[in-house]
Formats: structure tokens, sequence, C-alpha cells
């Protein structure tokens, strides 16, 4: 009996060095280990032995049994091991590999456009302001020299909320808040860029809704030739170099003079084409000189103070810049649109 012992531990032991995976490591298990198993079977033949002899044999067999169980157990760890060694391997990742490329957006080209303008200013000393989209009626008219019987207001009719409520027409409210806010001292040199609403039809050139910015300078001393000097500047640096400039005289109830400004056509070089209406000329801005009333409402002394104020659609800007031809791409959200100006970034 004790041979037989010996003989299945080396029997076992063979085979679990042997295996090759978990599967047939169970196997051997189940087959020497079980109740089914020589192990169990020899242990049943135990009864024909003498009193001595049972117990030595029943120790013997435990201990086979042990050394088994220790091999398989430690062959289990073994083969456990190897299979996830096996499985790293299979899984490794090729860091050489390129990367997806991740889809990126775009800035909306009115943003490119406000943004470069706001640059520009921001170089020659303005700061940016912004304010309030609903406005009081004092702001948005009063305060820029159109009181409530002005016919100048029904190029401005808005959509209103009270009656001295409404959705701002102009960005200019923002300049006479921050003109009160100063109280009556200078200096004030400010861009204030924003959207601004119109009660209007929308059609390639219009929409009821756009974006300005307007521009302010408060100070002592400020002539008009400081306004012709900063619109050169500002239309060289955003349209190039080769561009002149021309004023024309021009109507707004908030400045006195006012002046409209042209840049010379890049396209035909001044000689007319279909882009200038055959003039040579592109209407870019309008401004002038602050009108004393205005002055004067928002608390500064218009004997001292002078000012020069300018206001530009950043539409039309866009437009003229990028050869867009309908205002209504800018708020329709079509990506086809959008996407294009991807290479200006
Ligand atoms: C204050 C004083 C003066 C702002 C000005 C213009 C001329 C002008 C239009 C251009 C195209 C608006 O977008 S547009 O329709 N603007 O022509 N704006 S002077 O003058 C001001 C503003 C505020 C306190």
């Amino acid at each position: 009996m004790e041979e037989r012992l010996k003989e299945l531990k080396a029997e076992a032991l063979d085979k679990v060095d042997q295996a090759v995976n978990l599967k047939e490591l169970n196997e051997i298990r189940v087959a020497y280990l079980g109740k089914k198993g020589p192990i169990t079977e020899v242990l049943r033949g135990m009864g024909k032995l003498s009193a001595e002899e049972r117990p030595k044999m029943g120790a013997l067999a435990n201990e086979v049994r042990e050394i088994i169980s220790k091999r398989i157990e430690a062959k289990q760890s073994e083969l456990e091991e190897a299979a996830v060694l096996e499985k790293i391997a299979a899984e490794t990742i090729d860091v050489t590999l390129p990367g997806r490329p991740v889809k990126a957006g775009n800035h909306h080209p009115l943003t490119k456009v406000i943004e470069e303008i706001e640059d520009l200013f921001i170089g020659m000393g303005y700061e940016i302001v912004e304010g309030p989209e609903v406005e009081t009626d004092y702001f948005n008219f009063e305060a820029l020299n159109l009181p409530k019987s002005h016919p100048a207001r029904d190029m401005q009719d808005s959509f209103y909320i009270t009656d001295e409520i409404l959705l701002r027409t102009q960005t200019s409210p923002v300049q006479a808040r921050t003109m009160q806010k100063h109280q009556g001292k200078g200096p004030i040199k400010i861009i204030c860029p924003g959207k601004v609403y119109r009660r209007d039809n929308d059609d390639a050139t219009h929409s009821h809704q756009f974006m300005q910015i307007e521009g302010l300078v408060v100070g002592e001393n400020i002539r008009m030739s400081d306004l012709k000097g900063t619109l050169d500047t500002f239309a060289k640096k955003l349209f190039g170099e080769d561009r002149e400039i021309r004023l024309r005289p021009s109507f707004f109830p908030f400045t006195e003079p006012s002046v409209e400004m042209d840049i010379s056509c890049k396209i035909c070089g001044g000689t007319g084409c279909s882009i200038c209406k055959g003039t040579g000329w592109i209407e870019i801005l309008g401004a002038g000189m602050v009108h004393p009333n205005v002055l004067e409402m928002s608390g500064y002394d218009s004997k001292k103070y002078t000012g020069f104020a300018f206001g530009m659609g950043p539409e039309r800007i866009a437009m003229l810049k990028y050869g867009i031809d309908d205002i209504r791409h800018f708020y329709t959200d079509d990506v086809r649109f959008l996407k294009q100006f991807s290479k200006h970034e």
C-alpha cells in the first residue's frame, strides 16, 4: 500500500509539472484528490491493515495528498501569472501610431473681426467697455440728443419692453453711461462692442439684430484732426497700408460736425467696380465731434471738454473682408458657412 501511495505521488507530481493550462491542472486535481480518485481508493483498503499499520498508512496518505495539493497550488499560481503576462503581451499599445485628430471648432467670423478691431484700438490705448442690451429710453435716446419727438428716432425703431425700456438700438448708451460714471472728468478713451436691435425686415443687407463697435474719446483739446488721424491709422491697419480714406459730411444727432468715412477700393484700385458701385470708394463707418448737448447732458463742461466718436458695423466689415454676400449668413448657423473660416484661425 505504501508502495502504491508513493507511485501515485510520483505520477501525480509528474503530471502537475507537465500541465500546460489551468483546465488541465484542474483535471489532475479532480483525478488524484477527488472522492473517486486513486488515493481515496487506497484508503478504502485500509480495513485490511493491522491496527499498528493503519495510522501510519493514514498519515502517509494525508502527507501524499498534502504534497500533491501544494504542488497543484504552486503550479496554479505559475500558470495564472503566465496567462496574465500573455494577455499583457497581446494587448501592448503601439504608442508610435498616429493619434485620431480631435475635431476643433473655429471662431465665428464676426468674433474674429470684432476681436481684430478691439486689438487695434487696445494698441492705441483704448479700453473695452460693455453695457446692457436691455436699456432705458433715457440712455438709448435722450442722453444722445434724441428727445422723444426727434424725427431721427424713426430710423431706429426698436423692440419695446415698456414705454421706457427697450432693446438698445445702438451701443452709444454704453458711452453715455461711462461719461456719467466719470462725473464730468476726462479723459475717456473707450471702445464699446456689442449686439444691438432694430425693428427691421431681414434681407441680404438688413437684420433685426446686428453688432456695433463704437468708440469715444473725451478730453481737453480733442480735435477733428485727432479723429481723422485715428480713423486713418485704423483703416490702414485693418484693410492695408495702401488704403486711402476720405471723410464726407453727414448727420448724426449725437455728433456735430458729423462725417462718413470711405476707404479706397482695393478691388479696382479706385477706378470703379461692382464692389464700390463704380465710385472707387467703400463706406466703412460714421463719426464726428461729440455734440455739446451730449457732453453737457452727461455732466461735461463743453467749453472745457471736447471729444470725438465713431461707429461701425462689424457685419459690413466682415462682408467686405471675406466677400460675404448676405448678412443672414452670420445668424443662421449653417456649419458649411462657419467652417470656411477655420483656415483663417
Ligand atoms: C456718444 C457720443 C457720440 C457714435 C457714432 C456713428 C457716428 C455711426 C453707425 C455706423 C453703422 C452705426 O452700425 S451702424 O449702423 N454709427 O455712424 N456712431 S458717431 O457717436 C456717439 C456715441 C456715443 C456719447
